[in-house]
C-alpha cells in the first residue's frame, strides 16, 4: 500500500475538440508531474469534472490513469455519485484497476442525516475493500462534518484519512492530533503550507498539475523545517491562484495547461467558456510567473 503524503495534483479530464475525453494529452500530463516529483493522482474528482462525466467516462479515465501510472505514485480514485448503488458500483470498478484509495464526496442534494451518510461511506468502502479517503469539502457539497464526525471514520480501519478542503485548520489539528497514523491531505493549495504546518500529511489539488515543481518545493522545504523560506513560494504560487480564482479555478487551470501543450479543451457546460479577455488577463499574469 503506498503511503498518502507530498504532493498529489487532482488531475483535470481533457477533451478533444469532439467532446471527447483526451487520452493523449493526460498521459503526457501524468508524466510531466511524475518527473516533477508528485507523490500520487487524486482522478475523477471536483478538478475533473466527475459530475459532468458520463458513466462510462469515468471509468475510461480511472482505467486509463492507472494503467498510465502503472504502479509509479500512490493513486485514489474518487467515486462519489448521487446513489449508494453507482457509488459503490464505481469503487468496486476502482479497485479492480489497481487504485490503492477510494474517496467519496458526502452524499448531496437531499440534505441527508449523518446517520445515512455514515451508512453511505462505509457501504462504499465495503464494496471496493480498499481504503477510503473522505472528501471533506463543505463549500461545494453543503456538508459539515464536526470533528467528532469524523472520528467516527477515523477509528475504522476501513478509513485512509480526509481530503481536508477547508480552512478550518483548527479541526485538521484536532483529527491529526487524535488520530496521528490516518492520513490527511490538505485541500486549498492557497494554503498548502498552513495545512502543512497544522498536520497535514500532504496536499492534493488542481494547480499542482501546472505548478507541481514549486509544491514539491513547498513541500521538501516544510519537511526540512525551512518554514520561510517554504512561504516565499508559497507567497508566489498564491498571486497566480489569485488570479484563477478570480477567472474561475476549472476553466483557468484548463486554459493555463492548453498555453503549456496539454490541450484541455473547455470545462463542460454549464461552465462558461472563458472569454477572451478573461483569458489573456489571466495567462498575461500566470505564464510569467510559472
Ligand atoms: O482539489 C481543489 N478544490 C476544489 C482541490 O476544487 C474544491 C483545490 O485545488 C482548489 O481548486 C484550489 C483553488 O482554490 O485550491
Amino acid at each position: 500500500m503506498k503511503s498518502l503524503s507530498g504532493i498529489l495534483p487532482a488531475l483535470p479530464t481533457p477533451y478533444n475538440e469532439k467532446d471527447e475525453v483526451d487520452f493523449d494529452s493526460l498521459g503526457k500530463l501524468i508524466e510531466f508531474t511524475l518527473d516533477r516529483g508528485v507523490s500520487g493522482f487524486y482522478v475523477t474528482g471536483s478538478t475533473g469534472e466527475a459530475f459532468l462525466l458520463s458513466d462510462e467516462e469515468r471509468r475510461a479515465v480511472l482505467k486509463f490513469v492507472a494503467e498510465a501510472v502503472n504502479g509509479r505514485a500512490a493513486l485514489i480514485a474518487h467515486v462519489g455519485c448521487m446513489s449508494t448503488k453507482k457509488s459503490c458500483a464505481l469503487g468496486a470498478f476502482a479497485a479492480e484497476q489497481g487504485y490503492d484509495y477510494i474517496s467519496s464526496v458526502a452524499p448531496m442534494y437531499y440534505a441527508y442525516s449523518f446517520a445515512e451518510i455514515k451508512k453511505y461511506y462505509f457501504d462504499v468502502a465495503d464494496a471496493a475493500g480498499v481504503p477510503m479517503l473522505i472528501y471533506n469539502v463543505p463549500a461545494l457539497s453543503g456538508v459539515r462534518f464536526s470533528v467528532d464526525n469524523i472520528a467516527e471514520f477515523l477509528a475504522d480501519r476501513r478509513f485512509a484519512g480526509v481530503k481536508h478542503t477547508s480552512a478550518d485548520y483548527f479541526a485538521l489539528r484536532q483529527m491529526k492530533t487524535a488520530f496521528p497514523d490516518k492520513a490527511l491531505l490538505n485541500g486549498y493549495d492557497e494554503t498548502c503550507l498552513a495545512g502543512l504546518c497544522m498536520g497535514a500529511d500532504g496536499a492534493i489539488g488542481s494547480t499542482y498539475n501546472f505548478m507541481p515543481d514549486k509544491f514539491v518545493k513547498i513541500y521538501e522545504l516544510f519537511r526540512e523545517n525551512r518554514i520561510p523560506e517554504a512561504m516565499e513560494i508559497q507567497k508566489q504560487a498564491d498571486v497566480i491562484i489569485a488570479a484563477l480564482i478570480k477567472a474561475g479555478v476549472i476553466p483557468a487551470m484548463k486554459a493555463i495547461l492548453t498555453e503549456m501543450g496539454f490541450p484541455m479543451g473547455d470545462a463542460r457546460a454549464p461552465f462558461a467558456p472563458l472569454e477572451a479577455e478573461k483569458k489573456q488577463e489571466l495567462l498575461e499574469t500566470v505564464m510569467p510567473m510559472l
